[in-house]
Order: structure tokens, then C-alpha cells, then sequence
């Protein structure tokens, strides 16, 4: 048993625009997929907390939908669960891209940070893609803002730096025990990965407006006594009848190919086969009207 005398606990808020690599460096530490990601900005919808653990510390770590200009019901759904994302926390982390220009919108959401008391970290991520001259000067123009305690270079996608990141985070934190019992990598409920993990497979296979008419549901998991075995049905809800032919594909291949992928990520953390049931819905414009955009798109 190691020694708890100065163990580490806390709360870290995961903050920054859409697309910078937040939900990509939680999994990243946590080792599993919590949070899905895609090349496509604003992928996370709501905010979900990610524990990381080692022998120093236990880290709460909030992944949040990115900071963007809002448009319709669901984008204004996103820019307030990102908001929230500033209060309660023990550790602020904001992250961002080099090669980012630091904007007026920028600015103003730093003068709201600087109100708020808990210390501050910037990551500088996408290292692996930028020159380092570029990297300097991003950590040149944010120090010039007076507003970070640590500024820590990574690549969530390599690693690159993320052993330094973790050690800063692990040094700025309050001591204190476990905030959730020990393995706890998530707080959402499996049926809410299960969703998830069916909407990274949409997100990523779609285009145009299509990933951002898509919300997922799951109907069922069920885990099959008589053998290693789980059922599975997750719903997609899309807002016009047409995207669902598009979600079904020429003879099936669409539905088919979302049902093999995330059938994979499904199995894998389920350690068990898998039997998956996806049916495509139409909710006309649940994207625009709140009351749907809470239903689907925002908490399980
Ligand atoms: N090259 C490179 N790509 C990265 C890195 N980190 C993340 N990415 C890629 O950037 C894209 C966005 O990553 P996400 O983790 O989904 O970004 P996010 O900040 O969570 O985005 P939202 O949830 O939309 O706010 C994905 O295609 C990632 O693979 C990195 O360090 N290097
Ligand atoms: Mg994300």
C-alpha cells in the first residue's frame, strides 16, 4: 500500500477552444477512451469528468466542450456547459494550439479567468506539428498576459511532455484522500460511453452539417449470463429524413460500418463480445429547439 500522507487530490477544469487536443491528452493519461475526439471541432457536448490516478495523486480532471462562437440551440447548450467549467475547480488548465492569434474574445475570457483565485497552467499542445520558433512565441505571447502559473509544451497525441504536465499538475494540487473510490475512471454511466462511443463513430464518418444532426441514445445494455456476451441497442436520431438514408448508406454500408467500429471500442472496454442493435430515428430539429438539445445532445 503506498503511503497516503501526501496524497494529492483535486479538481482540474480542462479548458480552451474547440478542436485543441483537450478530450485527446484526458485519455491520453487516463490510458482509456472517456472522452471521444475527431478532427472536427466541438466533439464534446457535455462535461464529464476523466480520474486519473497514480501513487502521487488523484486527479478529477473536467473535459469540457471548447470555447466558440455560438450558433443555434445546440451551440449555445456547449458555450454553457464550457462556461461552468470556471468555477469549483482546484487547478485551471487552459489549452491551446500554437499559431492561435490571442483574440478580443480571448482577452475578455481572460479577464474572467483572471477573477477567479485557483491556480492557472497553459498547455501548449500540437507540439508535434509545430516549428519550434512557433512554439516560442506562443509561450512568449501568453506569458505577456500575466495570467499562468506554469506554461508546459505536450503533445497529446505522441506523449511528448505529458510527464511534465502531470508532475506541474500533481505539484499545484491541495493534498488530501480520493474524491472517488480508487479505479473510478469516469463519472457517467456505461449506457452514456455506449452513446458515445456510437456518435464518435457518426462524427467521424460525416460531413458538413450531418455530425451536428446527429445525437445518439442508448435503448439498452444487457450482459448475458449464459455467456460472454453483451446486447446492445443505441439509438441515432437525426433531424431530416434524407440524413437517415445517408446514416444507412447504399445497401446498408454506412450503418454498417459505424456498427463495426464501434462495436471494437465497444468490446474493448467491455471485455466482452459484443451483440450491437443500431437503429436510425428522425427527431425533426432537435438541434435547434432546447428542450430536445437538453433531452439529446445534453446531460444522460
Ligand atoms: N498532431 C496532433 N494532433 C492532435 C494532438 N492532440 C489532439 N490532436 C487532434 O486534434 C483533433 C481534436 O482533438 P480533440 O481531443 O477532439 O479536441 P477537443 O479540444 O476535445 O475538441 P472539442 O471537444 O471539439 O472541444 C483530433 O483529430 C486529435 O487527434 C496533438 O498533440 N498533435
Ligand atoms: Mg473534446
Amino acid at each position: 500500500m503506498a503511503d497516503m500522507s501526501n496524497f494529492k487530490s483535486g479538481f482540474v477544469n480542462l479548458l480552451g477552444r474547440t478542436n485543441v487536443g483537450k478530450s485527446t491528452f484526458i485519455n491520453g493519461l487516463i490510458g482509456e477512451k472517456v472522452s471521444i475526439t475527431s478532427e472536427k471541432p466541438q466533439t464534446t457536448r457535455n462535461r464529464i469528468r476523466c480520474i486519473y490516478e497514480d501513487d502521487r495523486a488523484q486527479i478529477v480532471f473536467l473535459d469540457t466542450p471548447g470555447l466558440h462562437r455560438p450558433t443555434g440551440a445546440l451551440g449555445k447548450h456547449l458555450v454553457k456547459e464550457a462556461r461552468k467549467g470556471l468555477k469549483g475547480a482546484d487547478l485551471l488548465v487552459y489549452m491551446v494550439e500554437p499559431r492561435d492569434e490571442i483574440s478580443p474574445e480571448d482577452r475578455d475570457f481572460f479577464r474572467k479567468l483572471k477573477g477567479v483565485d485557483s491556480p492557472k497552467m497553459l498547455l501548449v499542445n500540437k507540439v508535434d506539428i509545430n516549428s519550434p520558433a512557433d512554439i516560442a512565441e506562443t509561450l512568449k505571447a501568453y506569458e505577456e498576459e500575466d495570467l499562468f502559473d506554469e506554461y508546459v509544451p505536450i503533445s497529446a497525441l505522441t506523449g511528448d511532455g505529458v510527464d511534465i504536465a502531470l508532475d506541474r499538475l500533481v505539484d499545484l494540487l491541495p493534498e488530501g484522500g480520493r474524491l472517488f473510490p480508487e479505479g473510478t475512471k469516469t463519472d457517467k454511466p456505461i449506457s452514456f460511453l455506449v452513446s458515445e462511443y456510437v456518435r464518435e463513430k457518426v462524427f467521424r464518418l460525416t460531413y458538413e452539417e450531418l455530425p451536428y444532426s446527429v445525437a445518439t441514445q442508448t435503448r439498452y445494455v444487457k450482459e448475458r449470463e449464459d455467456e460472454d456476451l453483451t446486447e446492445i441497442g443505441v439509438d441515432i436520431y437525426v433531424v431530416r429524413k434524407s440524413q437517415k438514408g445517408i446514416i444507412i448508406g447504399k445497401n446498408g454500408n454506412m450503418i454498417k460500418k459505424i456498427g463495426v467500429r464501434a462495436r471494437k471500442d465497444l468490446q474493448r472496454m467491455l471485455g466482452t463480445k459484443i451483440y450491437l442493435d443500431l437503429k436510425v430515428k428522425v427527431s425533426k430539429n432537435w438541434n435547434r429547439r432546447e428542450q430536445q438539445v437538453k433531452r439529446l445532445g445534453g446531460s444522460p
